[in-house]
C-alpha cells in the first residue's frame, strides 16, 4: 500500500504526528500544590479582560485527569504530545523551586513514555509568574535571567527523559499582544514596553538555548506564529509598504534574530522611536543567534494587507473579549486586513490552506541556515453541534485539518524540510481572552462534567495517522513524488 496525502505525497520516514496544548489552557489547579498566580490568572480575574469573565482557574482539570488524557492520546495513536510547563507552578512567584509542581510534569512525562508518546516540551506558553510581572515583567531585562533559573529547574527534573525542548511559544503574542495591544495578559498598552518585551524574550531564549546545550540537550528550538503578508494590490506602493511593515513586525523581527543573529535593518529603523536600540546590549545578538535544532511554526491563517482604510469588514483581527484593543503593530497602526471573502472559522479567521504551503516553502528559500521545521500548531475553532448520542460531527474542522495536512504534504514535495505536524488542540480549552467560548479541540470537553468525547475530527486525524504511518513504512525507500 502506498501512503498518499490528497496531493499524492509520501510522508518522510519518522514524520511526527501529534497534538498540542498549553498549561494555562488545560491544567486548572491554579493554586494547587504550591502553584501561585500567573499573569493569566491575575489578568482573567480583572473584570472586562476575558469574555464572560472566564478564568483558567479550573480549565479542563487536566492536572487531576492527566493519566486519562494520556490514555486518550494513546487511543488516538499520537506519536507526540506538545505541552507546556507552567513557570508559576515550577517556581511560584519566580522565587524558588517547587518540587511538587515539578513532580506533576515528571509524572506526565513518565505516563507519556509508558504510552509510547514522545514528549515535546515548551517552557514558556505565556504564563509568567504574576510576581515577576509586578517587578516589570518582560519589559524588565532581569526577567530573562529569571527565565534561565526556571529553564534550569525544568531541565534538572526532566532532561533525562525529554529530548525536544522549545523555549518560547509565539513570542509575538506574549510581547506585542500582552504589552502592546493589551488583549493578552498582562494587558498593558505600552509600545515601548512591548518592544522591550520582544527583545527580552529573544534574550531569554538565547540564554536558555546556550545553557541547556551546555547541559546536554540535543534538540532545542523555538515556536513562532508566522503569517504570509500578502499585499492587497502588489502594484500599489501604499499596500506594499503596509505589507512590509506587517512582515517586519509579525515575522522577521522574530525570525532574523534567531536565525541570523540580527534584527532586520528596516525593523531597526521602524522601531528606533520605540526604544529598540536602547534595550540591545553588546553581545546580546550573539546569544540570541545561538544555533537551534528545529523551528516550530504555528499557522492558522494568512493575511491580506492594505495601507488603505478597510471597506470590506476586515478578516477577524478584533483580538478577543470586549476589551478595546490597541494595535499590536507598533508604529503601523494604520494597516488593515481586508477580507478576501473566503470561508471563516469561529475566530473569524479566513481559511486558506495553501497559505501554509507557501509559508513553509518561503522559509527555506529566505533563511539559508533554516533548521528542520515542525508545524507545532494548526487547527480551527468552530461552534460544534453535539448530537443526542453524544457524538460531535465537526465536518468543517475535519476538512480544515485534512486540507492543511495536504498543504504540508505539498510543501514537503516542493522541498521544504518539514518533519512533523501537531493539531491545535487535543482538548477544548481556555482560549485566552475568548475564554471557553471558542472550541479548538479534536476532543470535546463538557465544561459542566469535564467529560471528554472524541469528535469526528479526532477520529479522522487518528485514521490519517494510521494510514500515513503504514504508508511511510511501506515506502521507506521511495522518494517523495514531485
Ligand atoms: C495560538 N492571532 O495563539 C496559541 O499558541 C494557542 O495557545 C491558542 O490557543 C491558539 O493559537 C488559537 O488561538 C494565537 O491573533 C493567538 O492571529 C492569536 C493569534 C494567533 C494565534
Amino acid at each position: 500500500m502506498t501512503n498518499t496525502t490528497p496531493s499524492g505525497n509520501n510522508w518522510p520516514d519518522g514524520f511526527i504526528w501529534g497534538s498540542a496544548t498549553a498549561a494555562a489552557q488545560i491544567e486548572g489547579a491554579a493554586w494547587t500544590d504550591g502553584k501561585e498566580d500567573s499573569v493569566w490568572d491575575a489578568f482573567a480575574r480583572t473584570p472586562g479582560n476575558t469574555l464572560n469573565g472566564d478564568t483558567p482557574e479550573t480549565a479542563v482539570d487536566h492536572y487531576h485527569r492527566m493519566p486519562a488524557d494520556v490514555a486518550l492520546m494513546k487511543d488516538l495513536g499520537l506519536d507526540s504530545y506538545r505541552f507546556s510547563t507552567s513557570w508559576a507552578r515550577v517556581r511560584p512567584g519566580g522565587r524558588s523551586t517547587n518540587a511538587r509542581g515539578l513532580d506533576f510534569y515528571s509524572r506526565l512525562v513518565d505516563e507519556l513514555l509508558e504510552a509510547g508518546i514522545l514528549p515535546w516540551l515548551t517552557l514558556y506558553h505565556w504564563d509568567l509568574p504574576q510576581e515577576l510581572e509586578e517587578a516589570g515583567g518582560w519589559a524588565n531585562r532581569d526577567t530573562a535571567h529569571r527565565f534561565l533559573e526556571y529553564a534550569d529547574d525544568v531541565y534538572s527534573a526532566l532532561g533525562d527523559r525529554v529530548q525536544h525542548w522549545t523555549t518560547f511559544n509565539e513570542p509575538f503574542c506574549s510581547s506585542l499582544l500582552g504589552y502592546g495591544s493589551g488583549v493578552h495578559a498582562p494587558g498593558r498598552q505600552e509600545p515601548r514596553a512591548a518592544v522591550a518585551a520582544v527583545h527580552h524574550q529573544h534574550l531569554a531564549h538565547g540564554l536558555a538555548v546556550t545553557h541547556l546545550r551546555d547541559r546536554g540537550a540535543q534538540q532545542l528550538g523555538i515556536t513562532l506564529n508566522l503569517s504570509n503578508a500578502i499585499p492587497r494590490d502588489a502594484s500599489d506602493p501604499v499596500d506594499l509598504e503596509a505589507a512590509r511593515l506587517f512582515d517586519s513586525l509579525q515575522n522577521r523581527i522574530f525570525l532574523d534574530p534567531i536565525l541570523r543573529g540580527a534584527y532586520p535593518e528596516d525593523s531597526l529603523r521602524d522601531l528606533e522611536p520605540f526604544g529598540l536600540h536602547d534595550v540591545i546590549f553588546p553581545g546580546d545578538m550573539e546569544v540570541i543567534g545561538a544555533p537551534i535544532d528545529f523551528l516550530g511554526v504555528n499557522h492558522y491563517h494568512d493575511d491580506l494587507i492594505s495601507g488603505h482604510p478597510d471597506t470590506t469588514g476586515g478578516d477577524g483581527h478584533s483580538g478577543g473579549s470586549g476589551r478595546q484593543p490597541a494595535s499590536p503593530w507598533i508604529g503601523a497602526e494604520h494597516i488593515t486586513f481586508p477580507s478576501r471573502g473566503l470561508p471563516r472559522t469561529a475566530m473569524d479567521w479566513e481559511v486558506n490552506p495553501d497559505g501554509l504551503r507557501k509559508l513553509l516553502v518561503r522559509l527555506g528559500k529566505e533563511y539559508p541556515t533554516l533548521p528542520p521545521l515542525y508545524v507545532t500548531e494548526n487547527g480551527a475553532a468552530y461552534d460544534d453541534a453535539v448530537l443526542a448520542d453524544g457524538s460531535v460531527p465537526d465536518e468543517e474542522r475535519t476538512q480544515y485539518i485534512l486540507d492543511h495536512i495536504a498543504a504540508v504534504g505539498r510543501a514537503v514535495e516542493a522541498g521544504a524540510d518539514v518533519r512533523g505536524y501537531f493539531v491545535w488542540s487535543l482538548l477544548d480549552n481556555f482560549e485566552w481572552s475568548w475564554g471557553y467560548s471558542k472550541r479548538f479541540g479534536i476532543v470535546r470537553v463538557d465544561y459542566d462534567t469535564q467529560a471528554r468525547t472524541v469528535k469526528d475530527s479526532g477520529r479522522a486525524y487518528s485514521r490519517h495517522i494510521a494510514a500515513a504511518r503504514s504508508g511511510s513504512r511501506a515506502t521507506r525507500s521511495v522518494a517523495p513524488v514531485v
